[in-house]
């Protein structure tokens, strides 16, 4: 469909559906109410001589379309809770998938990748400085071998499960919730100080993609974007060996 931007994950295509379902049950409840609006309008337009009738309820209609409603958001509950319990409430393992953390702050994206030993270094906020954004522990034998990408650039393989840490860095009363959004992945993700939440995808296309803070954050919100290159893994390998040798 033309208003959608073009879908590069594995499970868009069931975001997509019940996009349209959603579009096509609002569209024929819009269709209806505005059709009884304009026959209402028109039927009952003011006459010569024409008494309004003064009517207090109508049990029946209310019933009927409190239970219509009821039943139709109910169902929707229903249909999309497969979806939503694949992509939300489940993640691959973690050993078999590109391990990334992702922190957001005002008003950029810092990304990390664990190098060799799947084990992320300590940060700490007492160290966060203008040349330690994250706050690293530079002592923390996990960290020797973290690679820190160029601020703004998520690089990451195509075709496998890539699964991000996503954190907001928490300092108090400085920082507030971003959201990380990538439209062609059909992922959207709150990232909460003091909260790592687990976001994953399989992106089935190589090429540019933008991301996007999805969350009113503050004065810099609208230049809170990113860049997330999907290449090839050997494309991926050698751009992490060059930001390891440029750091
Ligand atoms: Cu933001």
């Amino acid at each position: 469909m033309p208003w959608l931007p073009p879908n590069v994950s594995t499970f868009g295509s069931d975001i997509d559906s019940l996009f349209y379902l959603v579009l096509f049950a609002t569209g024929i409840a819009f269709v209806l109410t505005e059709a009884a609006l304009i026959i209402f309008l028109v039927r009952y337009r003011h006459r010569e001589g024409r008494q309004a009738t003064f009517i207090h309820s109508n049990r029946r209609l209310e019933i009927g379309w409190t239970v219509v409603a009821g039943v139709s958001f109910f169902s929707l509950a229903l249909i999309q809770q497969g979806t939503w319990s694949f992509i939300k409430g489940s993640s691959p393992p973690e050993d078999q998938s590109v391990l990334v953390e992702v922190t957001s702050r005002q008003f950029e994206w810092h990304v990390r990748y664990p190098g060799p030993d799947r084990q992320f270094g300590r940060v700490d906020s007492a160290r966060i400085s203008s040349n330690n954004p994250l706050g690293v522990d530079a002592a923390d034998p996990a960290g020797q071998d973290d690679i820190i990408a160029p601020v703004n650039s998520l690089h990451v393989p195509v075709n496998q499960n890539i699964l991000i840490l996503l954190r907001s860095r928490d300092q108090a009363f400085k920082e507030v919730i971003h959201s990380f959004f990538v439209p062609q992945l059909r992922l959207k993700q709150d990232a909460l100080p003091g909260q790592t939440t687990k976001v994953w995808f399989n992106a089935t296309q190589t090429g540019s993609y933008e991301i996007a803070c999805a969350e009113l954050c503050g004065l810099g919100h609208y230049r809170m974007r990113a860049a997330l290159t999907v290449e090839t893994r050997e494309q991926f390998e050698a751009w992490l060996q060059k930001v390891k040798a440029g750091q």
